[in-house]
């Protein structure tokens, strides 16, 4: 099997290719409505490949596998068996939340076998003393969020798939998203996780302790693995008090400098009630504005190279505003902030929020776009928009305000508050002179600045070859061998994550 999307990428000859006596064996372990497959068997005809396109294909339609069998366990112990079924058998498996993933990730390279986490959406408990809650991995994050609402909790992370993508998905990208700022990372919050090795045993690690000094804590290896060491079926993370108020102020703001000085600022001032602090700049503006109908408006008169998102959540109306007010008032009056304006109910937090949490769609709307998720010094992160914007027009392939060039927009956004830029470049369609004019280009201005090149997103397909930008070989190697120890095979989301090991000789 060769790969006309991925004409540099070698099929793993040690897997297997899947059989329909694999097929059969297959829905033995699951009910016959909880495997798709190409493939007919016996019990049950061939399924139509449309019905598997959504499987193979990504969010961003940028990947395309070629997978002919779709697995939807119900239970752990399900999950166990295929994974020992296919460990014995060499047959390649791709884990899947609710794809998502913005870096080629969750779906197959060839022909591996997708084992999609959908029907495992079930509450495990609540406990309201301690905030804990545990639940399976194809929990969907806004159905988490809503039910631990209900009684006064929020979850620690929210980001824009909200409605579609699993806290397995999260935990295993180890997502980053828009409450970073204030609840920091899952390695933090997450307090244990019932994992499938790849071998089929379930470790059972769903600890509800915040604190716990026993031995290697093993979860953290999971978290961010990006389903290459196994499985997560169940989670356990905690969640803090439901704040009780909440404001969302739009700004607009004249340079990159001042967003900076804003920020400072917002530290300072709003210091515990701060809950966000993004940007995005006017490319991403009008993206947006262009795709959101009667969604939403700008809320400012003028238009500004920069805007800022500040949200506060807080639990007393009175101080939060008071605080708030006397923020905004000293950011004008410095003249960090042109203009502004707060949000006075709960439709305007949304309008608002919808500007910054729409630019991904925005820009996949515009066209085919290379998305680069990274970690930069907050004061150089947006000079890497413009050396990216200075190089494609020296290499003629973007003018600015022109439709005429192989790119159309190249655009800088993201969550400034934890120094996590998006540079997105929107391009007319996918084609090997946009990449290499980007790649490994991209990659070298992140180490020259002592960046990282995932903050959120990982590294799947997209940045496997691309490691070494950030980690250096005796990191790379200790990971490889931490694969091989947990994966003998290599079954686990194969091609990904993690550059191939150099053979020794
Ligand atoms: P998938 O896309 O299905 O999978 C992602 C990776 O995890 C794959 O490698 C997959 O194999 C693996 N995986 C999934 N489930 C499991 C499991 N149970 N066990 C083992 N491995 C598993 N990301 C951010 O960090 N911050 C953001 O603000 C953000 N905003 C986004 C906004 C939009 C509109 C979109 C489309 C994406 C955004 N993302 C963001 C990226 C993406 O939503 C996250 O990476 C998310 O955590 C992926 O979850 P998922 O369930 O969709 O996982
Ligand atoms: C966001 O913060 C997401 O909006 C998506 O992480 C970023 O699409 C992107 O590049
Ligand atoms: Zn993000």
């Amino acid at each position: 099997l060769t790969s006309e999307k991925y004409p540099q990428l070698k099929r793993n000859p040690s897997f297997k290719s899947l059989t329909s006596e694999d097929v059969s064996h297959f829905r033995k372990i699951l009910s016959p409505g909880s495997v798709l497959s190409t493939l007919a068997t016996p019990d049950a005809p061939a399924t139509e490949a449309e019905e598997l396109h959504a499987y193979n294909s990504d969010w961003m339609g940028k990947y395309l596998g070629q997978s002919r069998c779709i697995l939807r366990p119900k239970t752990t112990e399900q999950v166990s068996q295929i994974l020992q079924y296919c460990h014995a058998q060499r047959l390649a498996v791709v884990p899947q939340g609710g794809n998502t993933g913005l870096v080629g990730g969750s779906v197959p390279v060839f022909d591996e076998v997708v084992l999609s986490l959908n029907n495992m959406n079930k509450i495990r408990s609540f406990d309201p003393i301690s905030g804990v809650l545990v639940c399976d991995a194809g929990c969907v994050l806004e159905s988490l969020d809503n039910y631990v609402a209900e009684q006064d909790h929020i979850m620690p992370l929210d980001l824009g798939a909200k409605g579609s993508c699993h806290i397995g998905g999260n935990i295993s990208t180890n997502a980053g998203g828009i409450r970073y700022l204030r609840y920091g990372s899952l390695h933090g919050s997450v307090l244990g996780l019932e994992v499938v090795l790849p071998d089929g045993t379930v470790l059972e690690n769903l600890s509800t302790l915040r604190k716990d000094s026993t031995g290697y804590d093993i979860k953290q290896l999971f978290i961010g693995a990006e389903g290459t060491l196994g499985i997560v079926t169940g989670v356990s993370i905690v969640a803090p008090p439901r704040p009780k108020v909440q404001t969302v102020a739009v700004l607009g703001v004249d340079s990159y400098e001042s967003v900076q000085k804003t920020f400072i600022a917002a530290k300072q001032n709003l210091t515990e009630i701060i809950s966000a602090f993004e940007f995005w700049d006017r490319s991403s503006m009008n993206m947006v504005l262009a795709h959101a109908g009667t969604n939403a408006r700008d809320p400012l008169a003028d238009e500004y190279p920069f805007y800022v998102l500040i949200e506060t959540s807080g639990f007393k109306k009175e101080h939060d505003d008071e605080k708030f007010s006397e923020f905004l008032e000293m950011v004008m009056e410095k003249g960090f902030v042109t203009d502004g304006v707060l949000s006075e109910n709960a439709s305007q937090i949304t309008m608002f929020w919808y500007l910054r949490e729409t630019i991904a769609e925005a820009t996949v709307k515009t066209g085919p776009t290379y998305k680069y998720d990274v970690s930069i010094p907050v004061p150089q992160l947006y000079n890497l928009v413009l050396d990216t914007r200075q190089r494609l027009t020296d290499m003629g392939l973007y003018k600015e305000g022109s439709a005429d060039y192989a790119v159309k927009e190249v655009t800088g956004y993201g969550h400034v508050g934890d120094s996590n830029l998006h540079l997105n470049v929107v391009a007319k369609e996918y084609s090997p002179t946009v990449s290499s004019a980007l790649e490994p280009f991209i990659y070298e201005w992140i180490a020259n600045h002592k960046g990282s090149i995932s903050a959120e997103h990982g590294l799947g397909l997209m940045k496997a070859p691309y490691l070494c930008y950030s980690k250096g070989p005796s990191m790379i190697q200790t990971m490889q061998r931490f694969k091989q120890l947990m994966d003998p095979h290599g079954i686990m989301n194969p091609y990904k994550y993690l550059p191939a090991a150099e053979k020794s000789a």
